[in-house]
């Protein structure tokens, strides 16, 4: 590369790359950057394991030893990622949250007969989501007016909710949203509520096609663990089409090729897609420390063809979040956090190479 080719580099990463700068060790602000990523340490429904909270930190540390250059995305980062400080504020109230959460859970599960107390509690903990949904809501509209593209980084599944609606409502024409949402998870997470959660990690997905303004089609992708009720809104809902992990599975053990399942992912979603990750979407040897693992799925080489393949069909990413990346109950685990932050590496990448 010649000094001329370089001087038109926001920055040389073979010479200024340190732990001291921001995520993926990419030393630019956030005005300088074309990509904001938020982070969203909130855990307050988990039911099962718990360290999701500390994603957004464990990703941030792991990121640093990525190489910038990427075979399939090549200098994409050239425009820049910026991740927001990590909220102490959000961090310490999924903590207190979580607590009353927690207390609820074993009153139901010892069958306690003190519903005034489980009604109280419930309705604090359904309170709190609702103003960390807003919050959400606020920060994503205030990345997308300033003209940036957007990530999310939680947390549990429930963590993205007010983005979903923010970018839902800025990509629709007549009240009706433009987006579909393209979720890769083991769990359909389409519960009315779980655990008298209305805004539970395991409801996400049907949360968020009951927005006022919600995405066009729900593409689920991986899906392993969910229960008849479940199984029975996706299959008769219009909009949503449901890759089960199984039926995948089937295909690819009868000989057909990913490119051939993949290709019918992708055909399922209109022009502007969101991904949705919720890394248990993964093989549990991906995310050994997520909260909710369970048996199958895919690989990481899958994920990142299927990405491939998207923005090779000319589909623009309009969003994205990767959520229920745990530490477990360390503090840190560094695989889990480097799984993370190479899946999130190529969802920058590619979010910025198909909005050129
Ligand atoms: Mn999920």
């Amino acid at each position: 590369m010649s000094d001329n080719q370089k001087s038109t580099k926001k920055f040389d990463p073979t010479t200024t790359i340190s732990s001291e700068f921001g995520i993926f060790g990419i030393p630019l602000s956030e005005a300088e950057s074309r990509l904001v990523l938020l982070p969203v340490p909130w855990e307050v429904t988990t039911s099962y394991g718990k360290g999701t909270s500390n994603g957004p930190r464990i990703i941030r540390e792991a990121s640093e030893q990525i190489d910038l250059f990427d075979f399939e995305t090549k200098n994409a980062y050239e425009a820049g990622y910026f991740m927001r400080e990590i909220s102490e504020k959000v961090l310490a109230d999924s903590q207190k949250y979580k607590e009353l959460a927690q207390k609820v859970i074993a009153l139901k599960t010892e069958q306690s007969t003190d519903t005034e107390t489980i009604t109280k509690l419930t309705t604090e903990v359904n309170a709190a989501s609702k103003r960390l949904t807003e919050w959400v809501y606020q920060q994503t509209q205030e990345i997308l007016k300033a003209g940036k593209l957007f990530g999310l980084v939680g947390g549990d599944h429930s963590s993205p909710l007010g983005a979903i609606k923010a970018i839902c409502e800025a990509h629709s024409a007549n009240g009706k949203s433009e987006v579909g949402v393209l979720h890769i998870d083991a769990h359909s997470d389409t519960r009315k509520a779980y655990q008298g959660f209305e805004q539970s990690h395991a409801s996400i997905m049907y949360n968020v096609m009951n927005l006022p303004t919600p995405p066009k089609k729900l593409v689920q992708v991986g899906i392993r663990d969910f229960c008849e009720e479940e199984y029975d809104y996706v299959e008769n809902h219009a909009s949503i089409k449901t890759f089960f992990d199984i039926g995948i599975k089937q295909r690819l053990l009868k000989g057909e090729s990913w490119s051939s399942v993949a290709s019918d992912i992708i055909s399922e979603l209109p022009q502007k897609v969101y991904i949705s990750f919720d890394i248990d979407g993964l093989d549990p040897r991906y995310c050994p420390s997520t909260g909710t693992p369970v048996i199958g799925g895919l690989s990481t080489d899958e994920v990142f063809f299927l990405f491939n393949l998207l923005a090779q069909s000319g589909r623009t990413i309009v969003g994205f979040d990767l959520n229920e990346v745990s530490s477990g109950e360390e503090e840190f685990s560094e695989w889990d956090g480097n799984v993370g932050a190479r899946i999130l590496f190529k969802l920058c990448g590619w979010t910025t190479l198909t909005n050129k």
